[in-house]
């Protein structure tokens, strides 16, 4: 069954990356593009996002620009690792291509307000115009059947450390209210966090550059955006969450109740997963309310890199 998505992106390099998997993937449709300030500035990520979509071809995806700022702090850039234009230094000329007159909080809503009832959210940075949705129209929340999310460090494997703090991801650091509000809407979320995405086994190695063909459309920026992304580490971090939905045995699930640091020194934007054994179900249950989040704890990723390297290594679409 093709699956109907809004996709929330702050394009960034692995952004891109995951845009293009999606377009790149039959059984996928998306609804619409909705971004959000995160990596870089709102004008860059839409600048980014429609630059992405025009050198792929696309013009049937309508792109929605959002909060350009997160809910309570001011903005903070990811520069350092996606470049200072976001993608990787490629200083892309301006596209053709433009923005709907819509705002993707606005958006969102009306999408999942529609009454087909089948809406799947997939967010790749800060949850900043989801939460903003949330609070306009809480119903939402209980009308998604699925919320696929790329953020937190949930320290349930040895990677899931924090890469911004020692403990806190970039998506949920970037906006930390705006991941409580998600997380106390009961909204059924599965996170891709950095406890899978930063395995490596999962992760790009130089060698798979030769996989990566240069040639038409938007390969050259592919290829360009894999090498830049070696820099650090070669994580697939957002195309990790599209993967999820393109084929979900590619990973182990646990269920956790979650919770988002706030008012920590040290340790603001922290995912806190409840995984104890002992004490969580005793007198010391904590938060009892709390729904539980489908957490990722082991990806394949083997199988992962050869999805990615199917879809994404040449022009041709997956069939
Ligand atoms: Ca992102």
């Amino acid at each position: 069954m093709l699956r109907r998505i809004i996709l929330d992106v702050d394009t960034g390099i692995d952004d891109a990356l995951a845009i293009l998997l999606a377009v790149r993937s039959p059984e996928i449709k998306i609804d619409a593009l909705t971004t959000v300030v995160g990596n870089v500035s709102l004008e860059k990520v839409l600048r980014n996002t429609l630059n992405v979509l025009q050198l792929e071809g696309v013009k049937d995806v309508p792109v929605y620009g959002g909060l350009s700022t997160p809910l309570v702090v001011k903005p903070r850039d990811a520069s350092v690792v996606h470049g200072g234009d976001g993608l990787a230094d490629t200083n892309l000329p301006a596209p053709s291509l433009r923005a709907e007159a819509g705002f993707a909080p606005d958006i969102i809503c009306e999408r999942i307000l529609d009454g087909r009832g089948d809406v799947t959210l997939v967010t790749t940075g800060p949850l900043t115009n989801l939460a903003a949705a949330i609070l306009k129209e809480p119903v939402i929340a209980k009308k998604v059947k699925l919320h696929v999310m790329m953020g937190g460090a949930f320290f349930l494997t040895k990677y899931g450390q924090g890469n911004v703090t020692p403990v806190s991801e970039f998506n949920i650091w970037h906006d930390p209210e705006a991941a409580k509000v998600v997380f106390d809407s009961g909204l059924p979320t599965v996170a891709v966090g950095l406890d899978v995405t930063t395995d490596p086994a999962a992760s790009l190695k130089r060698s798979d550059l030769a996989g990566i063909s240069n040639d038409g459309g938007a390969q050259p920026l592919v290829r360009r955006l894999c090498e830049y992304c070696l820099k650090s580490g070669g994580y697939l971090h957002d195309p990790m969450a599209v993967a999820y939905l393109l084929k979900p045995d590619l990973f182990t699930i646990e269920e956790f109740p979650v919770d988002v640091e706030l008012h920590g020194s040290i340790t603001r934007g922290q995912t806190v997963a409840d995984s104890r054994s002992r004490w969580r179900k005793s007198h010391f249950q904590w938060s009892p309310e709390r729904g539980a989040v489908k957490i990722c704890t082991k990806v394949d990723g083997g199988r992962f890199l050869k999805l990615f390297m199917d879809r994404l290594g040449s022009v041709s679409r997956a069939a």
